[in-house]
């Protein structure tokens, strides 16, 4: 395999590049410099591809805008001749790219509208659609505080911090249990998805669904940012949602816990009934309407 497919599908398998947006970018990325590189057959060429595809899809298993990502720089494949095939692969991934990036800035735009002057906003994880969201409101000059879980075990909620105090945004990071208690402090919630079930169900970060719940509880609008490749069309002809369990260690060293056994799940599923709506590049929508937005947007290819 090429050595970028490799590198990228290591890099995302180790969590060097994460997030869903960021992974399904690299791994059109990824295609893209294979294309560029290959001389050979045209056989041999999609042989390649098929293994470099099925490599990059199993690196993370919950994230469809990974999948959505490589079928969309491959399904859309022109011509017969290498270069042209070579060319249109090139220009699939570019295309991926230049789309995705100009999602998250609408979804920042449209969802900044919907953040209120003097809002109090919750956040989970480390996605970079939330963000943008949040960052918009306060550029555009609304009073905005955030509160941001540290998001165990990986702490990605460590980046969010960060990134919102560079902003100059008022950034108050809590520990995950800590949600229920400030609650009662917070206005609305922001997350991102890394998949959106045709039943309008999110998946996120474990711990997205308990914060929904809470939030439910407190009457606080749960609000997901997410671009429309993060809507899995596989979901339609009932195909469950893979959630990635990782290694033990990452929870703590198992060596010193003697009979303990450790499950490590790293996403959940939030139910429709507790997202009062997802903001997508292309409006905001209840999640009610996420069959539609699979049936007129992801036409990449669903395989059984
Ligand atoms: C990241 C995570 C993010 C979504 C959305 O999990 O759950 O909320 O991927 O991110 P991990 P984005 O760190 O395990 O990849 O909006 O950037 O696509």
């Amino acid at each position: 395999m090429h050595p970028k497919i490799i590198e990228i599908g290591e890099g995302i398998k180790s969590m060097k590049i994460r997030g869903a947006g960021r992974i399904a970018r690299a791994a059109a990325e990824a295609l893209k410099y294979f294309a560029e590189d290959y001389s050979g057959t045209v056989d041999e060429f999609e042989k390649e591809m098929e293994k470099a595809k099925e490599y990059l899809l199993s690196t993370r298993p919950t994230a469809v805008s990974l999948r959505n990502a490589v079928y969309y720089v491959i399904n859309r494949t022109e011509g017969d001749s290498l270069d042209k095939i070579k060319e249109s692969i090139i220009k699939n991934a570019e295309s991926f790219i230049n789309l995705s990036f100009s999602a998250v800035k609408k979804i920042g735009k449209f969802g900044a509208e919907r953040i209120r002057d003097g809002s109090v906003i919750l956040t989970h994880c480390n996605s970079s659609a939330a963000l943008e969201v949040i960052i918009q409101a306060h550029r555009s000059g609304k009073e905005i505080k955030v509160f941001n879980t540290e998001t165990r075990p990986w702490l990605q909620g460590h980046i969010t911090s960060r990134k919102l105090a560079e902003e100059g945004i008022d950034v108050t990071m809590i520990v995950d249990s800590a949600v229920r208690y400030f609650m009662r402090d917070i206005d609305i919630v922001i997350v991102g998805a890394d998949t959106i079930a045709s039943n309008g169900a999110v998946i996120n970060k474990v711990g997205t669904s308990q914060i929904a719940l809470v939030a439910h509880e407190a009457r606080v609008p749960f609000i997901v940012a997410a671009e429309t490749y993060k809507f899995s069309p596989e979901t339609v002809i009932g195909k469950l949602v893979d959630i990635e369990e990782r290694p033990a260690e990452e929870i703590a060293n198992p060596k010193e816990f003697p009979g303990v056994k450790f499950r490590n799940p790293v996403f959940d599923a939030t139910p429709p009934e507790y997202i009062d709506a997802i903001i997508t590049e292309r409006g905001i929508i209840s999640p009610y309407l996420a069959y539609q937005i699979i049936k007129e947007v992801i036409n990449f290819g669903v395989e059984s």
